[in-house]
């Protein structure tokens, strides 16, 4: 039940000494062997300008739809940030809470998502990116830690995958065993996610078109947690 899992939560991070303020964190206790995490950062919300309120309602959506698709299977979702102040963590653990999601297998976590493990974080083996179309490194936010993090390993590995990717869509790429990534935070696989732009100054801007930018950011959550699936069952 939802208000347990929070009481349970709050009182875990208390005695850690990390932070409370979100209250849903998913404790690395919970997971038990052979269930597998995604942590996920919140797609095209920062330097891809698209509307918290909005974001936070499709996400929660795609959430349901995955919980009640996948968690008996012992599949779990965590979305990350880098602050206890981060905006999207408390409309979406909100929200999450308004409709009824599932604390045991949704929580959120603050954090650097290239250090879970080293940060005594919930313990994910595959991670997404909200990455740019060409795949490239750089750009700030959590593509470029994800790509520093990893070393040049992972964009070799990205580019047998693919050269480009589509708005909306994802790919697995598996983390090469030479990466900081794989061989010290025990990441397995980087899914990479191209999410809807409203940033005038990046490509392929939508304009405040927010008919076509849920749908597309509906299809982007979709495929990240069709492909995680894919990867951990
Ligand atoms: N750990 C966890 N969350 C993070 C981290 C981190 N290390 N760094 C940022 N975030 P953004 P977008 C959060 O801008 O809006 C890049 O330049 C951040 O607070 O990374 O989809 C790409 O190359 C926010 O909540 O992605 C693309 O061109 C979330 O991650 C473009 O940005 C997403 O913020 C994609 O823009």
């Amino acid at each position: 039940e939802m208000r347990n899992v929070a009481a349970e939560a709050g009182k875990q991070q208390s005695s850690n000494g990390s932070d409370s303020r979100h209250g849903r964190t998913l404790r690395p206790a919970n997971l038990v062997p052979g269930e597998e995490t995604l942590a996920f950062p919140s797609i095209s919300t920062a330097d891809f300008q698209f509307d918290h309120e909005k974001a936070a309602t499709v996400l929660v959506q795609c959430i349901s739809e995955f919980q009640a698709k996948y968690a008996h299977v012992g599949l779990k979702l965590v979305l990350v940030d880098l602050t206890s102040k981060s905006h999207m963590l408390s409309i979406v653990s909100k929200k999450a809470s308004e409709e009824g999601l599932d604390g045991n297998t949704f929580g959120t976590f603050v954090g650097d998502i290239t250090k879970l493990r080293s940060s005594g974080g919930p313990p994910c083996n595959i991670i997404a990116n909200a990455a740019n179309w060409r795949l490239k490194p750089g750009g700030g936010g959590v593509n470029a830690a994800i790509y520093k993090a990893a070393g040049p390993e992972l964009e070799q590995a990205t580019k047998k995958v693919a050269s480009t990717l589509q708005a909306g869509s994802s790919i697995v790429v598996e983390v090469p065993q030479a990466s900081a990534l794989r061989n010290q935070e025990g990441v397995t696989h980087v899914i990479h996610v191209l999410g809807p732009n409203m940033n005038p100054q990046r490509p392929n801007c939508l304009s405040g078109d927010y008919v076509e930018g849920c749908k597309v950011l509906r299809n982007a959550y979709t495929s990240l947690f069709e492909s995680f699936a894919s990867v951990a069952q």
